[in-house]
C-alpha cells in the first residue's frame, strides 16, 4: 500500500523526463528537416553553421507548398481546357489573371508585373497567364503552360478590365481593401512597371494569408525563386563566375549613371564610401567587389575608385573586384534600353547573390537584385546611394540624404506616393497599415516627377 502512495510522483516524473525527450527528438527532426531543405546536400559540421545562417528558404516552405499545388492545378486545367472533347466539359471557363509586361522595359519594370500577376492569382484563386513575354522559355525554367496566346482565343466573349494599366489606371481601393475574391469580370489584365501590388499586403481580406504563407512579407522572393528561375544555360553562367570569383563575404555595388533627372548627380565617391563602411565592418573575411553598371565608361570609373580607394588601405589588400562581362554599350535588341537580355540577367543574379548591396535611388534593377534573391530574408536591405544637386548646399544641408540603408530587400513601389496623394483615406489608412509602407513609398522618385 505504501509505494502506492508515490505512483502520482512517480507517473509525474516519467511523464516529464517523456516529454523532454519527445522535445528533444522532435527539435533533431525540426532541424535535419531545415538543414535537407536548406542545402541540399550532405551535412557537415561546417554545413551545419552555414544552413543555420542561411536560415532564409525554410521561411518560405509554406510558400512553396502552395505554388507547387497551383502548378498541379494549372496543368490539369490547362489539359482539360485544350482537350475540352476528351474530358467532362467544363461548366464555365476559370477567371484568369493575364499579366502584360513591357518588353520594352528594363526588368526591374517588367518582372514587378508578372510577380504581381502571380500573387493575385494564388489569394483569387485565378488561373494565371503572361501575355506577351516572348520566348520567356529561353530565359526562365517554365512549370507550367501560362502564354496567354494558346488559350486566349476560349476566352474571347469574356469581361474583362485592368486592375492596373500602368501609371493611367490603377484600382488602389480594391487591391487594398477590397475583396479581390468576389471581382465578376473573367480576366483582369495586370500591365504595370511598378511592384503596384504591394497595398495587396495589406488588405484585411488576405493578411492572414499573407501572414500564414509568408510571414515575413519577403513577398517578391518568394514569388520569384518559384515563378522565375532562371534558363539552366544562364544560371550555369551565374554559379560559374560565382565559384570561380566570390569569395566568403561579397560586396554588389550598381551605378546607374544614366538615369538621375533634373541635372542631378549621383557622386560616385558616395558608392565608395560605402564599401569603405562596410569593409569595417567585413574585417577578416575574404571580401569580394561586384560591379555592375549602366555602360562601360561609368563601369570602368567605379572599378578605378575602387582599385585607389583599396589601394590607398593596406589593410584591404586581400580585397578582389570583379566586374560585368556585359557589353553595356551594346544596343539591347529587345528593350529600349542598353546591355544583352541575358547579360542583364547574369549581373542581376550575381548581385542578388552578394551579401550586401549599394544600389541607386530610383533604379529598380538594383531592387530586383535584392528581392529576387534566397539572401532577401536574411540579409539587411541595400544600401542606397542618393542623386544630389550638383552643389555645396545638397552636401552640407541637414534634410539631404547621401545613402540610406533599405529595411527591407523587397521592391520600390513609385506609385505608393501617387497612392498616398489622391486615393481616398480608408485606402491610404489600410496601404499604411503595412509595416513596410514607409519602404515602399520612399525608395523612388514619384513617377511624374
Ligand atoms: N548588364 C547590365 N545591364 C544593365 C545594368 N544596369 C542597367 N542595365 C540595363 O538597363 C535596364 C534598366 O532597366 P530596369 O531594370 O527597369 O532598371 P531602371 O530603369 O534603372 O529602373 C536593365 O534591364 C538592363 O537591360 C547593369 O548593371 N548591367
Ligand atoms: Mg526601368
Amino acid at each position: 500500500m505504501q509505494h502506492i502512495k508515490y505512483m502520482p510522483y512517480v507517473l509525474c516524473i516519467c511523464i516529464f523526463f517523456s516529454l523532454t525527450f519527445l522535445s528533444i527528438i522532435s527539435n533533431e527532426a525540426y532541424h535535419f528537416i531545415n538543414l535537407k531543405d536548406t542545402e541540399n546536400t550532405t551535412i557537415t559540421k561546417n554545413d551545419t553553421v552555414n544552413a543555420v545562417k542561411e536560415h532564409t528558404t525554410i521561411r518560405h516552405l509554406e510558400f512553396d507548398k502552395v505554388f507547387n499545388k497551383y502548378v498541379e492545378k494549372h496543368n490539369k486545367i490547362i489539359d482539360k481546357l485544350l482537350k475540352p472533347s476528351n474530358e467532362s466539359n467544363l461548366l464555365e471557363l476559370p477567371k484568369v489573371i493575364v499579366a502584360q509586361p513591357d518588353m520594352n522595359t528594363g526588368y526591374g519594370n517588367r518582372l514587378v508585373g508578372v510577380v504581381c500577376g502571380f500573387l493575385y492569382s494564388l489569394i483569387t484563386d485565378r488561373l494565371f497567364f503572361i501575355d506577351g513575354y516572348s520566348n520567356f522559355e529561353n530565359y526562365y525554367e517554365k512549370d507550367f503552360e501560362h502564354d496567354w496566346k494558346i488559350i486566349e482565343y476560349l476566352y474571347q466573349n469574356s469581361s474583362s478590365r485592368y486592375l492596373h494599366d500602368n501609371n493611367d489606371y490603377n484600382d488602389f481601393p480594391l487591391v487594398a481593401r477590397g475583396n479581390l475574391s468576389d471581382e465578376k469580370t473573367d480576366i483582369l489584365y495586370v500591365h504595370t512597371w511598378d511592384y503596384s501590388c504591394a497595398p495587396i499586403m495589406s488588405n484585411p481580406h488576405y493578411k492572414n494569408w499573407f501572414d500564414k504563407i509568408i510571414p515575413d512579407y519577403n513577398v517578391f522572393s518568394a514569388v520569384s525563386l518559384k515563378l522565375l528561375r532562371l534558363h539552366p544555360q544562364i544560371s550555369q553562367k551565374v554559379e560559374t563566375f560565382a565559384n570561380n570569383n566570390f569569395n566568403d563575404h561579397i560586396i554588389g555595388i550598381h551605378y546607374r549613371e544614366k538615369k538621375s533627372p533634373h541635372d542631378m548627380v549621383i557622386p560616385i565617391e558616395h558608392y565608395v564610401n560605402v564599401v569603405r563602411m562596410l569593409l569595417v565592418e567585413a574585417q577578416n573575411t575574404n571580401v569580394t567587389l561586384f560591379v555592375a553598371a549602366d555602360n562601360n565608361n561609368g563601369l570602368k570609373k567605379l572599378v578605378d575608385s575602387l582599385h585607389e580607394a583599396i589601394n590607398s588601405n593596406s589593410n584591404d589588400s586581400s580585397v578582389k573586384i570583379f566586374h560585368s562581362q556585359d557589353d553595356l554599350d551594346a544596343k539591347n535588341s529587345v528593350s529600349w534600353n542598353t546591355g544583352t537580355e541575358v547579360g542583364a540577367l547574369i549581373d542581376i543574379k550575381l548581385l542578388s547573390l552578394c551579401d550586401d548591396l549599394v544600389i541607386t535611388y530610383g533604379s529598380s534593377f538594383g531592387f530586383l537584385a535584392a528581392a529576387w534573391s534566397e539572401k532577401a530574408s536574411r540579409r539587411r536591405g541595400p544600401f542606397i546611394v542618393m542623386p544630389i544637386k550638383n552643389s555645396i548646399e545638397d552636401l552640407l544641408a541637414a534634410d539631404k540624404v547621401w545613402v540610406w540603408g533599405a529595411s527591407t530587400s523587397e521592391p520600390c513601389m513609385y506609385l505608393s506616393k501617387w497612392l498616398m496623394n489622391n486615393e481616398d483615406k480608408e485606402t491610404v489608412k489600410a496601404f499604411k497599415t503595412n509595416p513596410l509602407w514607409m519602404h515602399y513609398s520612399q525608395c523612388h522618385w514619384p513617377h511624374n516627377y
